[in-house]
């Protein structure tokens, strides 16, 4: 029987350490486990390797065996690496270097040759340990930037397998690409794949430019590149797709439904709430003030302005009905969560009406907090989210509601379906799963989605409100034009994308580019024959 073997950084399990000192796995969040967790778990010809997370030198020989075989009952191989692996490998040539270079951020870039030399040796490592495990007539799919250089190791000890390699996240243009001292190494191990994956056609096309580039070698038409060995390897985009049904349906589940209530009561959607009745007592403390002192504004000079609306409109109440703004994200550079703040402070200035009605659920998850651009990132957005509750929170009302906590499906759902309008604005990403799980909670149901331009999901959302994550004021006009936005124009724009959606889904992804790569491994095996 010919099996399935996916290969990534990270297994879609995490192990954890119980009180007792048992193990105990849990279940990973990220695009990747999302979207292939499902096939794995359903196909029981699917075996999947990858990095467990854990350091076995910390650990007794007899815990490395329960953590291998807790594992292994899920079909999961752990490769086990330790600190100074984890240190170049991950933290250094993956997300220091690659990472950002890869999103169009080479400013960001660490070019550091003993980072490169332990990805290399890590990349053989699990080759080493993916190796014993294949049969002959089984289908290897390795996953995304950590592995880049692992297809070609493969392909030199196994000439005829049949290789996938897919990216997740963006490939930039030949000019970021070749500032990598490494970039024709890294070309070469990708093109050791039969297939190599992508999102967009944009980011296939960069790759096979790259190609061209720095390897003088033509991409026909197809997409096919002749290779010295004789083989050809092939480039196609395959937009990566959600578990819709589930996202919708999770979206209805009483937990979700519990969650969407209690921020609608927290936001004031929900009249008669403990919130609404102090709201009210404080609008209609400020009018008394405002009255009975007279010219109580002329304690404020202009400088004052922003404070001098803000007490104007709490005092005078404002015809705008309540709503809410979600979004969540890996707390990431690349993700634009200080940009997108900018934008909606500058919308509570330039649009006082909103003050006290529309309250933002900020949901940032810190990631790779080892890294020292994310330790900044996470001091910047905390002090913008402190900034803009100083400047903007009535006694009974705060702007922004800023969650770090990794939250499961169900309450994730519930924010989703409690948000008026999702703002997901990343500076570039490869696809982003978010804006697309959005729609599919908001199936049947008004919802507006503002959506950067510069990730993949927008070059099939195009009904969202796109903008430019960069242009501050234009992500508040957005903002401001999603908020106003009638129910009816709302649901009409959403029905057409939720159609694609439902159709195009993480299973439909998994499937198709499966199906391509058994077809063009036979041609590449065919042609070898010859
Ligand atoms: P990510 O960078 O992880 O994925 P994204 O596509 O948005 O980004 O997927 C994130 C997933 O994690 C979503 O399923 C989301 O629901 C979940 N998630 C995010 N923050 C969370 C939180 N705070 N709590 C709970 N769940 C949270 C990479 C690429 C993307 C690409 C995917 C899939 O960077 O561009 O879309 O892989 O290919």
């Amino acid at each position: 029987m010919s099996r399935l073997i996916i290969v990534s950084n990270r297994l879609p399990f995490s192990m954890e350490e119980n009180e007792d000192k048992s193990f105990a796995l849990r279940q990973n969040v990220g695009g990747l486990a999302t979207a292939i967790g499902p096939y794995h778990k359903t196909h029981r010809d699917s075996i999947w390797v990858g990095w467990s997370g854990i350091d076995a030198s910390e650990h007794t020989k007899s815990e490395v065996e329960s953590i291998k075989k807790e594992f292994s009952d899920r079909r999961c191989v752990p490769i086990f690496l330790d600190e100074s692996e984890v240190k170049g490998y991950y933290a250094g040539f993956s997300n220091d270097t690659l990472w950002p270079l890869l999103h169009d951020f080479p400013h960001e870039a660490n070019f550091n040759e003993e980072t490169f030399n332990i990805y290399a040796d890590v990349n053989e490592k699990f080759a080493d340990m993916v190796a014993p495990l294949i049969h002959k007539g089984d289908t290897v799919w390795i996953q995304d930037y950590h592995l880049m250089l692992l297809p070609q190791m493969l392909r030199e000890r196994f000439p005829k397998a049949s290789i996938g390699w897919f990216l997740h996240v963006p490939f930039p243009s030949p000019e970021i690409f070749r500032s990598l001292p490494w970039s024709r190494e890294i070309l070469n191990g990708i093109l050791g794949a039969d297939l190599v994956g992508f999102h967009t056609v944009d980011y296939a096309n960069s790759f096979k430019a790259s190609v061209k580039l720095l390897l003088g070698k033509d991409v026909d038409e197809q997409g096919h590149v002749e290779l010295e060995d004789g083989r050809r390897s092939t480039v196609d985009a395959f937009p990566i797709g959600i578990d819709y049904n589930l996202y919708r349906r999770t979206s209805r589940s009483n937990l979700a439904t519990e969650m969407r209530r209690g921020i609608e009561a927290v936001c004031g959607k929900r009249t008669g709430q403990r919130y609404a009745t102090s709201l009210t007592a404080e609008s209609n403390a400020a009018t008394e003030a405002s009255t009975k002192e007279g010219a109580w504004w002329s304690h404020y000079s202009r400088e004052d302005l922003p404070e001098l609306t803000l007490a104007r409109f709490a005092a005078s109440g404002s015809p705008k009905p309540k709503k809410v703004i979600v979004s969540i994200d890996r707390l990431d550079y690349t993700k634009g969560i200080p940009e997108r703040l900018r934008a909606f402070e500058l919308m509570l200035g330039k649009y006082p009406e909103w003050i006290g009605h529309v309250t933002y659920y900020l949901l940032a998850t810190p990631s790779r907090e080892n890294v020292p651009t994310y330790k900044r990132l996470k001091e910047q957005v905390d002090q913008l989210v402190g900034q803009i509750n100083g400047k903007y929170s009535l006694l009974s009302w705060n702007p922004i509601h800023y969650i770090t906590r990794s939250l499961p499906i169900k309450p994730v759902c519930g924010i989703y379906a409690a948000g008026d309008v999702a703002l997901v604005t990343p500076l570039r990403d490869g696809m982003n799963l978010v804006a697309k799980e959005y729609l599919a909670c908001h199936d049947g149901r008004a919802g507006a989605l503002v959506l950067s331009d510069m990730c993949g999901a927008a070059r099939e959302l195009d009904q969202a409100f796109i903008v430019n994550p960069y242009d501050t004021s234009a992500v508040c006009e957005a903002l401001h034009d999603a908020l106003e936005i009638s129910n009816e124009d709302s649901r009409r724009r959403n029905i057409a994308m939720q159609a694609r959606l439902k159709f195009r889904t993480a299973a439909t992804w998994c499937t198709g580019f499966l199906a391509s790569l058994a077809q063009v491994a036979s041609t590449s095996l065919a042609d070898k024959r010859l």
